[in-house]
């Protein structure tokens, strides 16, 4: 059926809408309609070619996708061959290329050589060919001389127009330009690929070399593939520009995307400078980059430059420092961080790596080092992207020496002495010389001293932080022993100042047995655990005597708690530092039940808690059972004496009326503690 006139000029005025679209979405990054309303446009236009099929051409929007899988690629001949790039690889290399240049320009050395510059994109480089404006062809760069024919995969790609805007394109242009795919579309290609238990990709440049030599093009268009143009091969007699700036205005201009980080440069400085830029910017791309371009902007200086082997004159690419390199574990040691973690770090033989010699890398953790199997004498990657610290990748199992040792994590912390401590379940390695340790001293006073701790008023981490540099604090109970002389000498510290320290200081020794707990800094042991331990043990003595089987009574502790407290307490210096702290005068209030827990009111009852109280918190219930004599337990049993019952009780609710066990209400419970 032959369509009417007027349906003809919709089908094409429908087109040029989508082309626009697509142009600002695909290659200006400036989407202007919702992608609900484009869908709708290409929908109506797919159903106006469905039925009238002699409308369609093969550039309408519609003719993305939809191609049959080939057997194979044809070969394609490029006319003229697509050039190789040569490097330099440091800043000498960059300027001997710049020297030689104005040489065979017979430039005299006030003359400067003006350069187009772009990122250097790590994709494929590929060839298209327009003929009156159309996509016909679409082939990756192979040799150079012969690659394949790519044209189906090319054309799903939608940065890639199917059509030339603007109505003065030449009649024949073959473009070129680098076919890439964008990190993030990778990252979510990989991580599609692992949920179905596919074989990731490698890197970005190998996901979009293998999706656009995919012999089904319905494939390459569920890939993220992006583009951006560099260069001109053929071209119609008369519409060339004469000079690369221009050119590459000239493909703007027909609606081909070229890297907005493009400059035109003058002289080599120039160069240096946009290369430590671009360098600088590396990791803020939204795609992957292995140097920077420089190209001879003038067209007449490239014909006369011409071109060796397979490489013209006129062009360097200055590549990046490689971001991975291989050397050998000499040994591995353990770093002690602000927390007491242990972090494994290997000892190198030096190697140039991300434009620095690394002679250490993090292991990060133990788990990391046993997933990776690192041993000393292993050949390893080593990776350093940016300025984000070197690690170790990858072991080279192939080179393993029969000699090769197992690394063990210590016993005891290297920078302390203290005992390790490992939780089962956890990366992390940690040491237990808490407070006593150099590596973790800032930590441990800064915790120390924080309002919900000792509540110093006064002594924040600026101060704690001259303190330990100088020297005059070691350890929490060094803090007792300033002087207005030491605390005067700190930098801006008015001597007023440095009284209300002083001030703050002595008024922080009447505390809690429950801060002083915390304060601490005892792994695992926040407000709520220093709480019950402290409602429970009778005084400090007790506590710090308890195995860990008398710990596990204790109301919310269970065995990792237990470990932590019990591993700290058995910690000699930590011990020194306790007894050192309570020699300045630290002290509590000794809890009133203590005195005589049988005539409290509530002695001996065993409590458990269940639902959402409504006239006060769960802790608030707790604290005010346990003060009356009372003990409140996780679980019921039938050492339960009541359960109270708030809103939506759990299933100890109905295990109480199971077991015959009292069960009052908030209500009750109020009454009870005399609120
Ligand atoms: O971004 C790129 N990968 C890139 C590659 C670029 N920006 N410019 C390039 N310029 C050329 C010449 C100077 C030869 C026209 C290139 C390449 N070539 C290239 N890509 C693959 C081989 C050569």
């Amino acid at each position: 059926m032959t369509a009417p006139k007027q349906t003809a000029a919709h089908v094409e005025e429908l087109r040029q809408q989508i082309r626009h679209h697509n142009h600002l979405y695909y290659v200006l990054d400036d989407p202007q309609l919702s992608d609900a309303r484009y869908d709708r446009l290409l929908r109506e236009l797919g159903k106006l070619e469905a039925k009238y099929p002699d409308l369609i051409t093969e550039d309408s929007p519609t003719q993305r996708v939809g191609a049959k899988p080939v057997k194979a690629f044809n070969q394609v001949h490029h006319r003229l061959p697509m050039l190789s790039l040569d490097n330099a690889f440091d800043e000498d290399e960059l300027r001997n290329f710049d020297r030689r240049l104005r040489d065979r320009l017979k430039l005299d050395d006030s003359e400067e050589v003006e350069y187009a510059a772009e990122p250097k994109l790590d994709g494929l480089a590929v060839s298209i060919l327009y003929e009156d404006g159309s996509l016909v062809r679409g082939a990756t760069r192979g040799d150079g001389r012969t690659g394949e024919d790519v044209t189906h995969n090319i054309k799903t790609i939608h940065a890639i127009p199917l059509r030339l805007t603007g109505s003065d394109h030449p009649p024949l242009l073959e473009v070129r330009g680098e076919v890439i795919m964008p990190r993030a579309g990778f990252d979510a290609l990989n991580a599609r690929a692992r949920g179905k238990g596919e074989k990731e990709f490698v890197n970005p440049r190998n996901a979009a070399a293998g999706s656009l030599r995919q012999l089904d093009p319905g494939i390459t268009a569920q890939r993220p593939l992006d583009i951006y143009f560099y260069g001109i091969g053929e071209i119609s007699a008369g519409h060339a520009a004469p000079t690369h700036a221009m050119a590459m205005q000239l493909l703007r201009q027909w609606g081909l995307k070229v890297s907005p980080e493009s400059a035109l440069l003058t002289g080599v400085e120039q160069c240096l400078a946009y290369y430590a830029a671009i360098f600088g910017k590396r990791g803020s791309l939204p795609y992957d980059i292995d140097g920077v371009v420089f190209k001879v902007n003038r067209f007449d200086y490239r014909e006369t430059l011409g071109f060796v082997a397979r490489a013209p004159r006129w062009a360097i690419a200055q590549k990046f420092p490689a971001e991975e390199e291989t050397t050998i574990v000499k040994d591995v040691e353990f770093q002690v961080g602000r927390t007491g973690a242990l972090t494994p770090v290997a000892r190198l033989d030096p190697v140039f790596v991300g434009g620095v010699t690394v002679s250490n890398a993090t292991l990060h953790n133990m788990d990391e080092l046993q997933r990776k199997d690192v041993r000393i004498g292993d050949t390893v990657v080593v990776r350093r992207a940016g300025d984000v610290i070197p690690e170790i990748v990858s072991v080279i199992k192939k080179k393993r020496p029969g000699k090769s040792r197992k690394v063990r994590l210590p016993a005891k912390c290297p920078v302390c002495g203290a005992d390790v401590e490992r939780p089962e379940n956890e990366a992390v390695a940690r040491c237990s010389g808490g407070l006593y340790c150099p590596a973790q001293r800032k930590e441990a006073i800064k915790h120390f001293a924080s309002r919900r701790a000792m509540d110093v008023d006064g002594v924040g981490d600026k101060i704690v932080d001259q303190l330990v540099e100088t020297g005059i604090v070691k350890t929490p109970a060094d803090l007792y022993r300033l002087s207005l002389e030491n605390l005067s000498a700190l930098d801006r510290m008015a001597e007023k100042s440095a009284g209300n320290i002083l001030e703050a200081l002595e008024k922080s020794k009447q505390t809690s047995l429950a801060r002083f707990l915390f304060a601490l800094g005892i792994r695992e042991v926040g407000e709520a655990t220093a709480l019950s331990l402290s409602a429970y043990f009778t005084d400090l003595d007790e506590l710090m005597a308890a195995d860990e089987e008398a710990l596990m009574a204790v109301q919310d502790v269970g065995t990792v708690v237990a470990s932590h407290v019990r591993t700290f307490f058995q910690q000699t210096h930590n011990k020194e530092i306790i007894d050192a702290l309570l020699a300045q005068g630290i002290r509590w209030p000794v809890e009133p039940r203590a005195a005589s827990d049988d005539q409290l009111p509530l002695a001996g009852k065993v409590f458990v808690l269940t639902g959402t109280l409504d006239k006060l918190t769960r802790d608030q219930a707790k604290s005010r059972l346990r003060e009356l004599g009372a003990k409140v337990a996780g679980s019921v049993s039938r050492k339960t004496d009541f359960v109270v019952a708030g809103e939506k009780p759990g299933s100890k609710y109905e295990k109480a009326l199971n077991m015959g066990i009292s069960v009052i209400d908030e209500e009750a419970l109020l009454q009870l503690i005399g609120k």
